[in-house]
């Protein structure tokens, strides 16, 4: 037994002296492995006298669990040491300047839509966002556009298997918006809608602005201002605007909204086809049945809306002529467009 009190000695030196994992799990094969010397140790019990064998069989096994755990102390050691060794190696210098510094840009969209806002914020506007995939009440119904109308057919509407759809304008979100009862209002709504129509002047899906004002005495010169002082503020120029009477379902009276051209000032070009005025929105006042449906109270209130499509206030606004510029990600076109 005086020769395992220095065979445990030797290899605790033997643990302490190890400076890698690798010599660690050396040291660990040569005295707890199979064939280890510990382990020899203990098989050779056998050749003792039966009553001398449990006595120095529990001083084996604790000879054995001490070198165990020391080596299991010096393996955490080394282990932590080597974490702390990558990290120093690896540590990054963020004060190094960087590669490939090349700056996006702003999609031509997304400027205009951001110029949308910042203008209709300025005048006290709310930006209002809802869902693109609707249902039939809030893209049709609530907007007294009823299941046989045929302003259904006008709008070529993608429908899900389960009857709901990609909406078709934005207007749904105002009757969102109008169901919660907050008034008075004043909101914009930009956002992507879709309609089933792919040709030189549409997309399946484009960027439509609407905005609404709800309150007591909202009247169809309060639109009028609203939308002529919205103009002049995109384009920056002293424009005129001119109304003429149209119809939506959703509004009453309606009309459709002309500017003078901003290219030839009215003269008559190419862009405005000669006649010196561009369509560029629609609105009107908000019908009694849309009131309604959203459950405001149409004796007490009078609301003004409006709509008009992003792509093209872009194209106008930045000299675009092709409106599938928009969606085709050349980076040669988008690459033009700087921060906002
Ligand atoms: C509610 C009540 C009324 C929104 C309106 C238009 C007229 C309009 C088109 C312009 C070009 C769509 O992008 S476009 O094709 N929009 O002409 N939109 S009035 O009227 C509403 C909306 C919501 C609750």
């Amino acid at each position: 037994m005086r020769d395992l009190a220095t065979l445990t000695r030797q290899a605790l030196d033997e643990v302490a002296a190890s400076a890698t994992l690798a010599a660690l799990e050396e040291v660990r094969i040569r005295w707890l492995g199979k064939k280890g010397l510990l382990t020899d140790y203990l098989k050779s019990l056998g050749e003792l006298p039966a009553a001398d064998r449990p006595i120095a069989g529990a001083q084996i096994n604790a000879a054995k669990t001490q070198v165990q755990s020391a080596i299991g102390v010096a393996q955490d050691a080394l282990e932590s040491a080597s974490i702390e060794a990558k990290l120093v190696a690896g540590r990054i210098d963020v004060t190094l300047s960087g590669r490939g510094e090349a700056r996006g840009s702003v999609h031509p969209v997304t400027r205009a839509r951001l110029r949308i806002e910042r203008i209709f914020r300025h005048s006290g506007f709310e930006v209002a966002a809802g869902p693109e995939i609707e249902d039939d009440f809030h893209n049709f119904k609530a907007l007294n556009i009823p299941a046989d109308h045929p302003a259904r057919a006008m709008h070529d509407t993608f429908y899900f298997p389960d009857g709901r759809l990609l909406r078709t304008h934005t207007s749904p979100v105002q009757i969102r918006e109008l169901k919660k009862g907050r008034l008075p209002l004043a909101m914009i709504m930009p956002g992507r809608v879709y309609r089933c129509d792919y040709d030189m002047t549409h997309s399946p899906m484009f960027h439509q602005v609407e905005g609404l004002v709800v309150d007591e005495n909202v009247s169809f010169a309060n639109l009028k201002a609203t939308l002529e002082g919205f103009l002049r503020a995109f384009f920056e120029r002293d424009l005129k605007m001119r109304l003429r009477p149209s119809y939506f379902p959703f509004t009453e009276p309606s009309a459709e909204v002309d500017m003078s051209c901003a290219f030839c000032d009215g003269a008559g070009c190419r862009v405005c086809k000669h006649t010196g005025w561009l369509e560029i929105a629609g609105c009107g006042m908000v019908h009694p049945h849309v009131f309604a449906a959203a459950g405001v109270d149409g004796e007490r209130y009078t609301g003004y809306a409006f709509g008009m499509g992003i792509e093209r206030l872009a194209m106008l606004r930045y000299g675009v002529s092709d409106l599938r510029l928009f969606f085709e990600s050349d980076l040669r076109f988008l690459k033009q467009f700087g921060a906002v």
